[in-house]
C-alpha cells in the first residue's frame, strides 16, 4: 500500500513537471537588457533571443511579447522552426520572417528592458502564456 502510494506521488510530481514543460515554448538563449553604454542611444545594442524548444514548427503571427510595464508587441508572421532562433531588438530596423536567424524590431524610441528589473512575457494567439523570465 505504501509502495503504491509512493508510485502514485512519483507519477503526480512527473506530470505536473510535463505539464510546466509542455507551456514552456522557449528557452533563453541570451537577454542583453543592458545595452552598451547607454540603452537609449544603443537601442538595438539591447535585445533578447529566444529558441523554439517546443519540438515543433511555431507560427509567432500574433503572438504578443511584453515587459512589465506598458509595452507590446505583437509579432508578425514567423514560422519558427524547432531549436531555431529569434532575437527581438528594442529599436528600429526591417524585420527577417523567412530568412535565418529570425529578427524582429520593436521600433521602440527608448531602451525598453529595465536594467535593474523586469519581466519578459511571451503569450500565444489565445492569450495563453508561453514563456516569461524575471530577473
Ligand atoms: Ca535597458
Ligand atoms: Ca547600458
Amino acid at each position: 500500500m505504501k509502495t503504491t502510494l509512493l508510485l502514485l506521488a512519483c507519477c503526480f510530481i512527473l506530470l505536473g513537471a510535463t505539464q510546466v514543460h509542455a507551456a514552456t515554448k522557449f528557452s533563453l538563449v541570451e537577454f542583453k537588457y543592458d545595452a552598451d553604454g547607454n540603452d537609449n542611444y544603443n537601442r538595438n545594442g539591447e535585445y533578447v533571443t529566444l529558441k523554439n524548444i517546443s519540438g515543433k514548427t511555431l507560427n509567432l503571427k500574433n503572438w504578443i511579447v511584453t515587459d512589465n510595464g506598458s509595452h507590446s508587441l505583437t509579432l508578425p508572421e514567423i514560422k519558427l522552426k524547432k531549436n531555431k532562433k529569434i532575437t527581438i531588438y528594442t529599436g528600429e530596423g526591417t524585420n527577417v520572417t523567412t530568412g535565418s536567424p529570425k529578427k524582429v524590431y520593436w521600433g521602440n524610441g527608448w531602451g525598453l528592458w529595465n536594467n535593474d528589473h523586469d519581466k519578459l512575457t511571451v503569450k500565444n494567439k489565445k492569450g495563453k502564456t508561453v514563456f516569461s523570465y524575471a530577473y
